[in-house]
């Protein structure tokens, strides 16, 4: 059961057993001024209850329990539909520590301006108290919060993204640590002068603030209800603050999925992979291998905790319970197995509705129905000129539904780590595939990551987005000292460290068409990465890393010419010559002088041997 206390009670009144948890739940609703306080407990019935109170105030609809059963659609307001990086701060003390690519304020300035703004933020509304864990509850690599929200649509959501709820609350004894995470839509019902106004289906602030204290190592997040906005525990405490923690305490928080692999022999890999926002994680994380004999099961789509093991060997878990994945482009032939995740208990955000009570998404079927209620909540056939579904709608679910979910994906100590793999979205340049040299190398390739923005010019390379281990919005300290920590976590590892890989679904010939096939097919480039482990297979050594032999590569019904796998797996000295003059003026915007000297040694390496 849910527990109620009163916005006026004492810190002893609260349910934690932690008295900082009980005092900071008290201090907030004095500031907030919420009608009531309701302590999350996670359970089912809490889910139905506001579920129910949800759709009886239009915030959800129900969808037909006969095609999606207990699963709902939620239509936010069109002002508030993805995280917002430029409303997004690291309030550090010092500027220098948040680094050259994160939005800064002084956290004095930032607290005070948030205080104005939490002023009264919650009058007329319940305050939810969410407890929290980030990684099985309990595990040692796992950690525990506490959410403030004023918006049941987070709770509901946060069920499903993290352990939440009294199991979490029962963790958080009188030491132990946790991180603080204030949330309110900003949107109070009740106004200066005391008079209440009707609730809109999707309240929100058109002022956000998306704060992170790292030297307390607090979230604060005013004027969002969306995604990363709003669920704490995803990408400012999983990520920005984690990265912080992990700085300190000599492990690594990343923006990276995990898989596990079988080989046809009944060897077990597993391996964590790093890409840029919207380049297909999510169908990675599930793939379904094209090749005979190979399995690939799901543990985590989006952020890995590891931490070097008690043998020495770097161990990770996904600190999530749930997938928040991006829908239009998730299909069933794109990827088969989220669309049968999604199968009941989902929540979906802005995906447009059918007739029949059921939903849809660009890509979801190759033909849309002939009619829908987009997203807006207006109707919309094949013929209209906007999408159904908004591009950054997403589905939330629990990853236990996930048909490909391996057993081992809730281990507390997590799974070991065979191999890293760093993906770009890259139409010229990076390879297929390429193993480092060493772990410096890896951690170049790492700090070296884009993606290409604009199609190329005859013969240019596009314009590149770099996107340093895809934690460009999510690193919460100065990038180019989480460039110096992952190569100190290399020492750590020593011999042990896993062997690192550049991966590049994304190659184009001439004409704009993507050379490799993607989706299933990855399982070759996965294949001879794993034949790589086993040292099972011999490489051409080049100033960019280890290529395959094109004869090594399994191609074996698929039709791909010799030519155009040739280009994929070779270097193009013109465009490699190219990249180092991107990449030296890359760091020089980061600060030449702040970067670790083995990347600089690695950048004029690759010059080098491009003369
Ligand atoms: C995400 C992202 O939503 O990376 O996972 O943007
Ligand atoms: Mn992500």
């Amino acid at each position: 059961m849910s527990i109620l206390t009163t916005p006026t009670m004492t810190g002893v009144d609260g349910p934690s057993r932690n008295a900082d948890v009980n005092d900071w739940v008290r201090d907030l609703a004095r500031l907030t001024k919420p009608d009531q306080i309701v302590w999350c407990d996670g359970s089912t019935r809490e889910w139905d209850d506001l579920t129910k109170m949800m759709v009886a105030q239009g915030t959800l609809i129900r969808l037909n329990p006969e095609w999606r059963p207990n699963s709902f659609l939620a239509r936010s307001d069109p002002a508030d539909v993805a995280r917002v990086e430029d409303r997004t701060f690291i309030c550090s003390e010092r500027q220098a520590d948040a680094g050259p690519t994160n939005n800064w304020r002084s956290p004095f300035a930032m607290r005070e301006e948030l205080d104005t703004l939490f002023a009264g933020s919650m009058r007329g509304r319940t305050m939810y108290v969410v407890p929290f864990s980030m990684g099985p509850l309990g595990g040692p690599i796992s950690q525990l919060g506490v959410q403030i929200t004023d918006s049941p649509y987070v709770v509901v959501s946060m069920q499903l993204m993290t352990r939440m709820g009294e199991a979490a609350l029962d963790l958080i004894g009188p030491e132990t640590p946790w991180v603080p995470a204030v949330h309110s839509v900003g949107a109070p019902l009740v106004d200066d002068a005391g008079v209440r106004h009707e609730d809109v289906a999707w309240p929100h602030n058109p002022v956000k603030y998306i704060s992170h204290f790292p030297e307390t190592r607090e979230i604060w997040s005013f004027g969002s209800g969306y995604g990363g906005n709003a669920l704490l525990g995803k990408k400012c405490f999983a990520l920005r603050i984690a990265s912080v923690m992990a700085r300190d305490e000599g492990w690594l928080a990343e923006h990276m999925l995990i898989i596990k692999i079988t080989s046809p022999a009944g060897k077990v890999y597993h391996l964590a992979a790093a890409f840029p926002s919207a380049c297909g994680k999510t169908n990675l994380a599930m793939l379904n291998p094209s090749i005979p004999g190979w399995k690939v099961e799901t543990i985590g789509d989006d952020i890995a905790w590891m931490r070097p093991g008690p043998d020495g060997r770097l161990r990770a878990i996904n600190p999530e319970r749930g997938f928040f994945g991006v829908a239009p482009g998730t299909g069933i032939t794109t990827n088969p197995t989220a669309v049968d995740t999604v199968w009941g208990n989902s929540i979906f955000t802005n995906v447009a509705l059918r007739d029949d009570g059921d939903i849809w998404w660009e890509g979801l079927t190759p033909t849309p129905p002939a009619h829908l209620i987009d997203w807006q909540g207006e109707d919309w056939t094949p013929e209209s000129a906007t999408p159904a579904a908004h591009p950054n709608s997403r589905f939330t679910v629990t990853a236990d539904q996930c048909p490909s979910i391996a057993s081992d994906w809730d281990s507390p100590e997590g799974v070991v780590i065979d191999a890293i793999l760093f993906g770009g979205r890259r139409p010229s340049t990076v390879p297929l595939v390429s193993q480092a040299r060493d772990w410096a190398h890896g951690v170049f390739m790492g700090a070296t990551m884009a993606s290409e923005t604009t199609a190329a010019a005859e013969g240019a390379v596009g314009r590149l987005r770099h996107d340093p281990f895809a934690m460009l919005p999510f690193c919460g300290y100065d990038i180019t000292d989480y460039f110096a920590h992952w190569l100190e976590i290399g020492e750590t590892l020593g011999a042990d460290a896993p062997p690192v890989f550049s991966v590049n679904w994304f190659r184009k010939d001439a004409d704009g068409r993507f050379i490799w096939p993607g989706f299933s097919e990855n399982s070759r480039v996965l294949e001879w990465i794993v034949r790589r482990l086993d040292g099972s297979v011999e490489v051409v050594d080049t100033p960019v890393g280890k290529l395959p032999r094109v004869r090594d590569f399994n191609v074996e019904g698929l039709d791909i010419g010799y030519e155009d796998l040739q280009a994929i797996l070779s270097v193009d000295r013109a465009a490699w010559t190219r990249e180092a003059d991107e990449i030296d003026a890359y760091f020089t915007e980061l600060g030449a002088d702040r970067i670790p000297e083995p990347l600089t040694r690695e950048l004029r390496t690759l010059r080098a041997s491009m003369r």
